[in-house]
């Protein structure tokens, strides 16, 4: 059986705007317009992403947090209705998700035997969170790859964002073995925002763009920052200042999300393709690529 590999790993905000504002079937609200900049971005990395073929998508996202170790799903379906808690007017969504149980049990598995503490869900009933299913609604609309979804662990975040960096290291290289060994060709999803400060108060048209703008100007040149540092193939420089993004912007990478993911990919030192950046509610959010293939590196 040839290696599997991560063919591409994608940072993939969740806000429930962006699918509210696409209409899909599977969401109740409707909406007009709204966030057009990353919903356009979405759509370009989303035919990069189909030309890959993956085999599966696993996930990470802030939205399924758990305190005690790493959970996986060990059942093969779950259907259900997935409601934002703080937006349940814009996002009420249908699903019907495959899950990849030898994969997501192969993950459980090596983070095992690095001395890990781990879960399999096996509750039919269990709900899938809101972040996982947004960021996979955005990257593949028709639902017809299988994935692996991991919750993020936050324990460790409680102690500092550095121990916190360092758990969710050891998940990525964890996550990168089982997927050597499974054969499979693998997206990687890092479900979150960059700056996460956000208005409280909404318009009484949500998806009115003339309220929509960065919380404030701090927020943006450190988003402005990190996106460069992506942009040039910095991300060790960027995993090193990481912690301090964190704190500084209240950013959502803080549940691990990013860091596991570029861990698993091995620190790329390619500049990522920046697809689009937008605020949402004030938050700052970018849909970037990094694609081995399309910067000329292989596996
Ligand atoms: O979960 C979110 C988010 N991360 C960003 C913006 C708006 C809503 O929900
Ligand atoms: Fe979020």
């Amino acid at each position: 059986m040839a290696k599997g590999s991560i063919v591409a790993g994608v940072l993939a905000p969740h806000p429930p705007h962006l699918v509210y504002a696409e209409n899909p079937p599977q969401n109740e609200p409707r909406a007009e317009c709204g966030w057009e900049v990353l919903r356009w971005g979405y759509e370009r990395c989303r035919a990069n992403i189909k030309a890959l073929k993956p085999d599966v998508l696993i996930v990470h996202s802030p939205h399924w947090p758990t305190f005690v170790g790493h959970h996986f799903l060990g059942l093969p379906r779950f259907q259900g209705l997935s409601v934002d808690p703080v937006f349940p007017h814009l996002f009420r969504y249908t699903y019907d998700v495959a899950i990849d149980v030898p994969l997501s049990l192969a993950i459980k598995e090596r983070c095992d035997q690095a001395g890990m503490t781990t879960s399999v869900v096996k509750n039919p009933a269990f709900r899938l969170d809101y972040g996982s299913i947004i960021s996979l609604h955005l990257i593949n609309p028709l639902w017809d790859i299988p994935v692996v979804f991991i919750s993020a662990n936050q324990a460790a975040f409680y102690y500092s964002n550095e121990i916190g960096a360092q758990v969710a290291a050891d998940l990525g290289h964890a996550t990168r073995a089982a997927i050597e060994e499974s054969g499979k060709r693998c997206v990687l999803l890092a479900s979150c925002s960059l700056s996460h400060r956000h208005f409280v108060n909404e318009p009484e048209i949500p998806e009115d763009m003339s309220y929509e703008r960065i919380h404030h100007h701090g927020q943006y040149l450190w988003d402005m920052k990190v996106l460069e540092m992506m942009r040039r193939g910095q991300t060790r420089e960027l995993l090193d200042i990481m912690p301090e993004f964190i704190e500084m912007a209240t950013s959502e990478v803080k549940a691990g999300c990013l860091t596991w993911m570029l861990e698993a990919m091995g620190v790329p030192d390619y500049p990522a393709e920046v697809h689009a950046y937008g605020t949402v509610i004030g938050t700052g959010n970018a849909v970037v690529e990094w694609n081995p293939m399309r910067s000329g590196r292989t596996h």
